[in-house]
């Protein structure tokens, strides 16, 4: 998760960040794995699979694949281990440390008054699952039933579920938490042994409470659980870290888990689908060297990788290794369709400019790029409950020797907390009784192509009139959401819009194909993205007047009781939104290839022989969640699907 819609927001996360102080207190448990990797020396000339990027999804796959000790594997990483015993931390959620980031900006964004928006993607083994926020969420039934829409047999929700569950593993919240709190889940829809610890913090803010009746009172209805396709009114969603429960005193403390019993810390690919099989002999890992191309025979099947070290320059040697089996690109949302327009195989008109001999002429890689853009609120409560957020440590000492006392004797407190366990997920007649119809009318009356990228071909736009119809649809619904509005128990927050109708593009720079590509989110290019917007921050001010909510004492900061006619809201959302909350997806989209589609429903790329793809851009539709849980869902159903047609 990325939130920094506003100033005054910015400030109170700042404020919640600056109880991060004891970052020293884990042990260095990670560093004898990073051994276990290879140098360029000991690689062998072909391996059965090859998998492209060491992030999130690529190390899933590798782990799966190379269960099978027949079967050799090698993952190639641009990025190196990070071993930083802070990365674990729960407050490591909000950090983002740049080493571990691409360094890349997004052109001017017209819809946002010109600005660059930051764009996220890692750069290190685990990819963005070792710094993200661990939210752990995923998206209503009807998103996933809608990749199905597009002629993607075997990717509805019930067809997920069951990789849902086997990446996870979950545990309870102590009895006096779930009490207190009434947190309320679905034990069905979570496995019991999967790689991926999920759990709430073991602290909640006490206004959590009183925010969440808030919502109830505006409309939002109350679900035992998101994660079993009912992500839509209001529940509560876990975090992926791992924490001693605590009942009366007693530690119930999970036996197998990567770390020490007694910590509160993050599981993600790399300790919980890496570290556990980094002694097979089949599995290789080199890190700090970048995948060029990927070469073909004449029938156009994938015969290898061409790679470099990190930080050559071009012209630097060139590794080749072969693939026996397939090669699985795990590159990431920005990365994926740049390895491979440089192999080949994108619109055909970019790859000329970039003097690359067309392989295939598929236009759709790097198109349908889509984020969650995020819009703000700010409230200062004159009657807030104590503690909350914006409680400071420096001003009031009794609460700083609670927050140090409580994470250390407890590893519990607000220093235990990564990005909050609870949200509003409001579908678009909840947000806007009074213009949805409005709104949904106007999506469908437009003309696509007026809104859509100009390098869009005519089946590209017939693949976004198809996304459109089930999009509209989804829009009228009850069981669906257009906004995510998390409750952190403060009176600032922000407005996620989970059902993006703009489209943007990855596109290698054919100055240099080896630079960082041009992303252009393109965010609210498309007015209903922007009128969505607007009516959210509405929906945000009909929260504050909740009986609830109103006992607070509100007094509105952002945008300002005076700002209210449509014109001066879509100025405020259009100079204070951010187009990013770190959920770049859909640039290799699985989608019939007369869609403008990259990947088919097997996930193998079109017009080619043993490649595909696995990572979040093979997403269609962004689901309305933070994406890391379908990430891991999808990269274990790639393994399964491609085990099978090697078997
Ligand atoms: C800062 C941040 C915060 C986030 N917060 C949340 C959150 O709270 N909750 C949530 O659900 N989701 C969150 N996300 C999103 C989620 O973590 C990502 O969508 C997910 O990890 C992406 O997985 P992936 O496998 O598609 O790509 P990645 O995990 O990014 O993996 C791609 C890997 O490929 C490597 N690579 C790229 N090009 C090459 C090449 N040419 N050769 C070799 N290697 C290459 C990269 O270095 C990278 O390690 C966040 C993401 C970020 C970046
Ligand atoms: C991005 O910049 C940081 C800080 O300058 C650096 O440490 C990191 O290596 C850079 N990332 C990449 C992928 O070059
Ligand atoms: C719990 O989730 C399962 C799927 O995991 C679903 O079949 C069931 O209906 C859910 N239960 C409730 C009460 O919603
Ligand atoms: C607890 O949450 C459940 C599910 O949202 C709801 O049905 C129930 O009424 C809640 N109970 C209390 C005491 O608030
Ligand atoms: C300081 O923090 C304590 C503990 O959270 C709280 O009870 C008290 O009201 C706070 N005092 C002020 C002045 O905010
Ligand atoms: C830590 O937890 C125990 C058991 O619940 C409790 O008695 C103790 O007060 C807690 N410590 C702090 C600092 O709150
Ligand atoms: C609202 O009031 C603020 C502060 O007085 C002012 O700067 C702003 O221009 C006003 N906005 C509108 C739309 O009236
Ligand atoms: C299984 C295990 O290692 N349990 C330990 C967990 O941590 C506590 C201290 O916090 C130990 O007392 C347990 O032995």
């Amino acid at each position: 998760m990325m939130f920094r819609p506003f100033r005054v927001w910015a400030a109170t996360v700042a404020a919640v960040l600056s109880l991060s102080s004891v970052a020293s207190c884990y042990p260095q448990l990670q560093a004898e794995f990073s051994k276990r990797q290879i140098g360029c020396r000991n690689l062998k000339d072909s391996y059965d699979y090859i998998v492209i990027g060491g992030g999130q999804s690529g190390l899933v796959v590798a782990n799966r694949l190379s269960e099978d000790p027949d079967a050799t594997v090698l993952i190639v990483e641009y990025g190196y281990f990070d071993d930083r015993p802070m990365v674990l931390q729960p407050q490591s959620a909000t950090s983002y440390p740049r080493q571990d980031l691409f360094n890349v900006t997004s052109v001017p964004q017209k819809g946002l008054g010109g600005s660059r928006q930051a764009v996220y993607a890692a750069c290190v083994v685990g990819g963005g699952s070792t710094i993200n926020g661990m939210m752990l969420n995923r998206g209503a039934a009807d998103d996933y039933d809608n990749w199905e829409k597009l002629n993607n047999p075997g990717w509805g929700f019930n067809d997920l579920l069951p990789y849902f569950v086997k990446s996870t593993r979950f545990d309870a919240p102590a009895p006096q938490l779930q009490k207190e709190f009434n947190i309320t889940w679905n034990e069905s829809s979570y496995g019991s042994d999967g790689p991926i610890h999920v759990s709430y913090a073991p602290f909640q803010w006490p206004g959590v409470k009183i925010q969440y009746q808030g919502l109830v009172e505006a409309g939002a209805e109350p679900q035992l659980d998101g994660a079993d396709g009912h992500a839509y009114g209001v529940f509560w969603y876990t975090v992926r870290t791992v924490h001693p429960i605590l009942v009366a005193g007693q530690e119930l403390t999970n036996q197998q888990s990567a770390v020490d019993n007694a910590t509160v810390t993050r599981s993600y690919a790399r300790n919980q689908y890496y570290d556990p099989v980094a002694n097979r002999e089949n599995l290789q890992i080199l890190t700090g060297w970048r995948v060029n191309d990927i070469t073909f025979d004449e029938n156009k099947h994938a015969t290898g990788i061409r790679m470099q070290k990190r930080g050559t320059e071009a012209g630097a040697q060139v590794i080749t290794v072969k693939s026996k089996k397939e090669i699985v690109l795990t590159a990431g949302a920005l990365h994926s369709p740049q390895v491979l327009q440089r192999s080949g195989i994108g619109p055909a008109a970019l790859l000329e400019k970039a003097k690359i001999d067309v392989v295939v002429d598929l236009p759709g890689v790097g198109s349908n790029l889509q984020d969650h853009a995020v819009s703000g609120f700010s409230y200062r409560y004159t009657t807030d409950v104590e503690p909350n957020p914006t409680t400071t440590q420096a001003q009031n000492k009794t609460f700083a020797e609670w927050v140090q006392k409580e994470w250390k004797e407890n590893r519990s407190g607000p220093m235990s907390q990564t990005t909050g366990n609870t949200a509003g997920l409001l579908p678009l007649k909840v947000v806007s009784p009074d213009r949805w119809e409005e709104i949904v009318a106007a999506y469908r009356a437009q003309n696509a192509a007026d809104f859509l990228p100009g390098t869009y071909t005519a089946e590209q736009v017939r693949g976004y009139e198809a996304q459109r119809a089930i999009l509209s649809d989804s829009m009228t619904r009850t069981d669906n959401a257009v906004v995510e509005l998390p409750i952190q128990g403060t009176g600032s927050g922000a407005l996620v819009l989970t059902k993006e109708v703009s489209r943007g593009t990855v596109l290698l720079d054919p100055a240099d194909i080896y630079a960082d590509p041009v992303l252009d989110y393109q965010t609210f290019v498309n007015p209903v993205d922007a009128a969505i917007a607007v009516e959210n921050v509405r929906f945000a001010r009909r929260l504050q007047q909740t009986p609830s909510v109103r006992a607070l004492g509100p007094v509105e900061q952002v945008p300002g009781a005076n700002v209210t006619s449509d014109e001066a809201l879509l100025a405020v959302v259009r100079s204070s939104s951010g187009s990013s909350t770190a959920h770049i997806s859909g640039t290799c989209a699985m989608m019939p290839r007369e869609y403008g589609g990259v990947v088919d429903s097997e996930l193998r790329v079109y017009g080619v022989g043993g490649l595909s793809v696995a990572d979040s851009s093979i997403q269609p539709l962004i689901p309305g969640a933070h994406i890391c849980a379908t990430v891991y869902a999808v990269a274990e159903k790639a393994a399964d699907l491609i085990k099978a047609r090697h078997r």
